[in-house]
């Protein structure tokens, strides 16, 4: 095996947190896993190697315990659908078959009471998720939840249809793509239900929380695809990652395509933080929990990212950052030229979008 690509430290402005129960979270998830027989045994040995729980209990740190366990489980059942399902299985590359799996997993989200998939370990480990986000979150969140798994299903959908031809999309599409395949978006829904609050409806739907929302996908997505690159590059198969559709879209080796990602995610993330703070005067209190929610899961993505075996491979060791920048590589407010995003940058005034300013005039939320 040639020598992998380095990582060097990414830039994160976010202070480091984790729940103090997490050893707890991880022992639930290990039960949950084996009583719900989530996966083949072989996958589900491996995912539990992952440090799941410890995921989780950073994306939620000051969280109410059963929701930081709710979310462990949960991610573990998408990696067994994401894992086993997408990247590993048969079905990964038959984008229609795939299509109706997903949809008749998602009715059991909808109605576990449906007599449907009774035999299937993951509809059942579905269901007993279904159950608990109905308990731990509103109707509307509940919905919401269902929703956003719908986004994440039909996004690897899209997925599964260049890994059948073998082709990497345009940056453009990725980005798109990535917005959603991540299963970020999943996680959202439960950032409330951790604190107990729902997002007044007129903040929810404005087109700045949105954006904020997808900023954290973008940062969390592309930071797994520096983090995941050792492992998804020397695996056999086919695999998607921002830094391989930077090579390919602009004839870039894999140090220059990292360096370009690393560049991408720092004009987010700075973005992000921008945002946030010119909102911060006018955001309701429960806006601005959320807002700290998606920090937490923005680093607590980082934190897991570079520790977890999952990407460190100690059999085949990853070279992955121990530390994060103080700084950003770049901070110049120009936006990506990516069509799918780049209105981001519209959100702040020119001027403004370099300096940060408490006196931002934003539209009244
Ligand atoms: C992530 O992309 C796939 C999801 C199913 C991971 C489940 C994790 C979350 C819902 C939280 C978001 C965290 C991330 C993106 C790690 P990909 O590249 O297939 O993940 P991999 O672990 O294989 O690199
Ligand atoms: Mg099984
Ligand atoms: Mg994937
Ligand atoms: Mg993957
Ligand atoms: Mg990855």
């Amino acid at each position: 095996n040639e020598p992998g690509l380095i990582v060097p430290p990414i830039y994160t402005p976010i202070p480091p947190a984790i729940h103090p129960r997490y050893q707890a979270v991880e022992a639930h998830t290990a039960a949950w896993a084996e009583a719900f027989q989530v996966g083949s045994d072989e996958l589900r040995t491996r995912l539990l190697r992952h440090s799941i729980g410890t995921f989780a209990a950073r994306i939620l740190p000051a969280g109410q315990e059963p929701v930081v366990a709710l979310l462990s489980d949960f991610v573990l059942w998408l990696f067994a659908v994401d894992d086993g399902f997408c990247e590993e299985g048969a079905l990964g590359r038959r984008p229609g078959d795939l299509a109706g799996v997903l949809h008749r997993l998602l009715r059991v989200a909808q109605n576990p009471e449906a007599p449907m998939l009774l035999d299937d370990s993951l509809a059942d480990g579905l269901r007993d998720l279904t159950r608990r986000v109905s308990r731990h979150g509103t109707a509307g969140q509940a919905a919401a939840w269902c929703n956003a798994l719908r986004e994440y299903f039909f996004s690897v959908v899209w997925e599964a249809s260049h890994r059948r031809e073998g082709t990497v999309p345009s940056l453009a599409d990725y980005t798109l793509m990535r917005l959603y395949d991540g299963a970020t978006t999943v996680v959202y829904p439960l950032l409330e239900m951790g604190h107990g609050y729902e997002l007044p409806m007129h903040e929810r739907d404005q087109p700045y929380v949105r954006a904020a929302t997808e900023m954290a996908s973008f940062v969390i997505t592309w930071d797994n695809d520096l983090f995941s690159h050792h492992k998804e590059s020397r695996g056999d198969g086919y695999y998607l990652n921002a830094i391989r559709v930077l090579q390919e879209e602009r004839g870039l080796t894999p140090d220059q395509a990292l360096a370009t990602a690393i560049e991408q995610r720092d004009r987010v993330m700075c973005l992000f933080m921008r945002l946030q703070e010119s909102l911060a005067d006018q955001a309701s209190p429960q806006l601005r929990t959320y807002f700290q929610g998606l920090g937490s899961f923005i680093r607590g993505s980082q934190d897991w990212g570079v520790s977890s075996h999952r990407y460190t491979t100690p059999e085949d060791p990853a070279s992955l950052p121990t530390s994060f920048r103080q700084t950003p590589v770049v901070d110049d407010g120009e936006p990506l030229e990516i069509p799918a995003v780049s209105w981001w940058w519209n959100l702040l005034p020119d001027p403004q979008r370099r300096v940060p300013s408490a006196r931002m005039p934003m539209p009244a939320l």
